[in-house]
């Protein structure tokens, strides 16, 4: 057995044994309820999860990230970045000292690279309407909106920006939508907002979206065939529903699946719609490893189809579209159609 399967294996057996450990270390002499002391192993069974993803996904980027953004996340509640170090240092005592030499030495290599990168500040200050280049105040104005819940102003605005001022669906989904909505995650992380408002502003998104299905999809016949869907059980589904119109756009029939698809019925849709693109989309790097699983069932099965795929962890670690087995990566929809085209173009 290689180092990386004997720490997975030992990781994944013994999650919930090894977060019980770190948390009661963690919490000795202070008075939590046993209520507290769940959520706190709980917490821990997930960040060991993640570390496993990682080890098995070859990807310390993800890792990374995941850490940068707990610590952002603990840093809204109030916690010092001291405690999550050292819940990471026991985390890699333990295993050190109960587990073989080069699982210990793995799990060493893997946290001690993403505490090098925490930053004591957090990292969530920059603004990502930072990125709306030229769009920067419909972006500033939308996201107020949304957080003020003035729906009305909101839909008025972006069918202004686009019947009259004639901002391109392109321009609104990935300028202005793509970087409004992370801009959302990062005040949810970091509780400037609270849960009902990053929700309001994604309905209000998704129905605006809707309303302009008129200009995105026409009665043209089109020769090539793209379907999309998230990975298993991640429910982040708007930029794969972005990544379709915009293949309808540029004269692809799209089908979009959405998300909570069972991995039988993409094999089905595939097999009865024959696209010559699949494009996956997974959110959380906890999802990619189902990516793979997804890539080398629908290998076996159906043959010819381009798989594609996209979404956060995709654009952190540039080269995990290769690990996961597909065809390609495009960073937005825009490229996405791009590299599609190039793949099938290639075919023949
Ligand atoms: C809206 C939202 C939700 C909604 C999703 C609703 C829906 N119907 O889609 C709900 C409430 C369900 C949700 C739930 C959760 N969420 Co959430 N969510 C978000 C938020 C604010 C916006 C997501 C979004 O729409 N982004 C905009 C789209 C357009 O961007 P995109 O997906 O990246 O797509 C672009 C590209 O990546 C690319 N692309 C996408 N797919 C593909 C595919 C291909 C093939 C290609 C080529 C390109 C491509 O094209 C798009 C544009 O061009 C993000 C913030 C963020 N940074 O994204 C958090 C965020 C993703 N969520 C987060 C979390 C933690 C969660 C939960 C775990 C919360 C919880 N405790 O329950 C759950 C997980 C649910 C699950 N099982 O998946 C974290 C993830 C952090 C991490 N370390 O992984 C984020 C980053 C928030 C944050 N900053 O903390 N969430």
């Amino acid at each position: 057995m290689t180092s990386k399967e004997s720490t997975l294996r030992s990781l994944r057996a013994n999650q919930d044994l090894i977060a019980e450990h770190i948390v009661d270390q963690q919490l000795r002499g202070l008075n939590f309820s046993e209520s507290r002391r769940q959520v706190s192993i709980r917490d821990a069974t997930e960040n060991i999860r993640q570390l496993a993803d990682a080890i098995e996904l070859e990807s310390q980027i993800t890792f990374n990230g995941y850490i940068v953004w707990l610590n952002d996340v603990l840093k809204g509640y109030g916690f010092d970045q001291s405690l999550l170090i050292d819940h990471l240092t026991l985390l890699v005592d333990y295993i050190e000292e109960y587990f073989a030499e080069d699982v210990g030495e793995m799990v060493r290599t893997y946290v001690f690279a993403a505490i090098a990168v925490v930053n004591p500040e957090g990292q969530a200050e920059q603004s990502f309407l930072e990125n709306c280049g030229e769009y920067r105040d419909y972006a500033q104005t939308y996201l107020l909106a949304l957080i003020e819940a003035r729906r009305n102003d909101a839909v008025e605005l972006i069918l202004s920006a686009v019947n009259r001022e004639n901002v391109s669906i392109e321009d609104l989904y990935i300028k202005i939508f793509t970087n409004v909505l992370y801009e959302i995650g990062r005040l949810w992380q970091s509780q400037r907002i609270n849960v009902g408002q990053e929700h309001f502003a994604t309905v209000v998104t998704q129905y605006i979206m809707s309303m302009l299905y008129e200009k995105i999809f026409t009665k043209e016949l089109k020769t090539v065939k793209m379907m999309g869907v998230c990975v298993g059980d991640e429910l982040h589904e708007i930029g794969i529903r972005m990544v379709c119109d915009i293949f309808e756009m540029n004269n692809w029939d799209s089908y979009y699946l959405g998300a909570n698809v069972p991995l039988e019925s993409i094999i089905g849709e595939l097999e009865r719609i024959k696209p010559q693109v699949l494009a996956l989309s997974a959110t959380t790097a906890h999802r990619v490893p189902q990516c793979i699983e997804i890539i080398k069932a629908i290998k076996v099965k159906t043959s010819g189809t381009k798989i594609i795929v996209g979404g956060r962890p995709f654009n952190m670690d540039p080269g995990l579209w290769v690990r996961v087995g597909a065809d390609g990566h495009s960073v937005d929809a825009v490229g996405a159609v791009k590299l599609a085209q190039r793949l099938v173009n290639e075919r023949v």
